[in-house]
């Protein structure tokens, strides 16, 4: 069988999946990245590092907190809009889901869609994508595979494995969109385009502006999930880089930035400390922070004019009640 250059491991079958498609985006990338980061003046980590299999059963946890509405407002809104979201969608739709996670948000479209084809899942956390496509495709008469990459490099997708008569529905939930920068976005968006072709759709949840009280909660759970999450970063130094550093030397901050119109979580020092990390001492002063995410939310005409940046053409949104998170479907047509 003929494969693309960028199929690097492909396994078919794997378990229950039809195929499983390993891009190796972690290998030897964290190291590099934390030496970059704790370089710069101001200190930055990417967020794709959160989720090892530890912190992506923290996110896990965080959308079952109420303080964090994104989750259960998103549900509702897909669901509340299920059969116009699906009509607009069309029948023979091959799916490709963008930071599957648990793949819990798939299920009102596989059940409810009319004829799809195949669900294709993609993380960058590998145990916790296969464990989650393994019980969709045990629960699914479909074709159900998996791919693990970074969505930030290109894919290429094993065409010959599924049925040649589908168009591809790029499927984006949860408002991950927001944790890039909206440049950073245009471009996921112009190469999600190519990857998935002429005649393509993408339905993306985003997650809009609104009362920063309500954002700053959401960020800062009492049950300190949140805060959890965040400082995971330090253990996965410590576990797989052998850094070396005092995880009680740093808290969880996170805070809306107006300006910026995005939330900002950080590491910050409670005290002057040190990260040593191959052989390379990194010094943070009293208040000192490490940069690791940011969470923008988006105004419809803000949305619109990214959707112009990008070969998609926005067919229609869906808002909740609330006006706090939209269902967008935009078309490659
Ligand atoms: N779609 C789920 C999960 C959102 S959490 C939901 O809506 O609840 C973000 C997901 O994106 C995680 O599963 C994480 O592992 C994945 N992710 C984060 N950065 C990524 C990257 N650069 N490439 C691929 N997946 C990534
Ligand atoms: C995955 N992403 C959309 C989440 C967010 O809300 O930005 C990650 C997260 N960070 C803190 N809580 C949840």
């Amino acid at each position: 069988m003929e494969m693309p250059d960028l199929v690097t491991d492909l396994t078919a079958p794997y378990g229950p999946l039809a195929y499983f498609l390993d891009l190796h985006p972690d290998l030897g990338d964290f190291r590099a990245d934390v030496i970059t980061g704790l370089s710069a003046k101001q200190k930055t980590l990417s967020p794709k590092y959160f989720y090892n299999e530890h912190g992506s059963k923290l996110f896990q946890k965080i959308t079952t907190l109420k303080q964090y509405y994104p989750t259960l407002t998103e549900k509702e809104l897909f669901l509340a809009n299920a059969d116009s979201i699906i009509e607009a969608i069309g029948p023979g739709a091959a799916i490709f889901e963008y930071g599957s996670g648990a793949s819990e948000k798939i299920e009102w479209l596989l059940n409810g869609l009319n004829n799809p084809v195949a669900y294709v899942a993609m993380d960058i956390s590998k145990d916790h994508l296969i464990e989650s496509a393994s019980a969709i495709a045990n629960n699914s008469t479909l074709p159900v595979a998996a791919v693990c990459a970074d969505f930030h490099a290109p894919v290429t997708l094993p065409e010959n494995i599924l049925p040649t008569e589908k168009h591809w529905l790029g499927f984006f939930p949860g408002s991950t969109i927001g944790n890039m920068a909206p440049e950073a976005a245009a471009t996921f968006l112009k190469r999600s385009s190519e990857t998935l072709g002429a005649g393509a759709k993408f339905l993306l949840g985003v997650d809009l502006e609104k009362d920063p009280d309500v954002l700053n909660a959401a960020y800062n759970d009492r049950e300190g999930v949140t805060a959890a999450f965040n400082l995971n970063l330090l253990e996965r130094m410590k576990n797989e880089l052998g850094a070396d550093l005092n995880i009680d030397d740093f808290e969880h901050h996170a805070f809306y930035c107006e300006k910026g119109r995005r939330i900002e979580m950080h590491l910050r020092a409670k005290r002057a400390t040190e990260i040593m990390v191959n052989e390379q001492t990194f010094s943070f002063e009293e208040g000192e922070t490490l940069h690791t995410e940011n969470s923008h939310k988006y105004s419809v005409p803000r949305l619109e004019k990214l959707f112009a940046q990008t070969p998609w053409r926005l067919e229609k949104m869906w808002t909740d009640p609330k006006g706090w998170f939209a269902a967008c479907l935009l078309s490659n047509t």
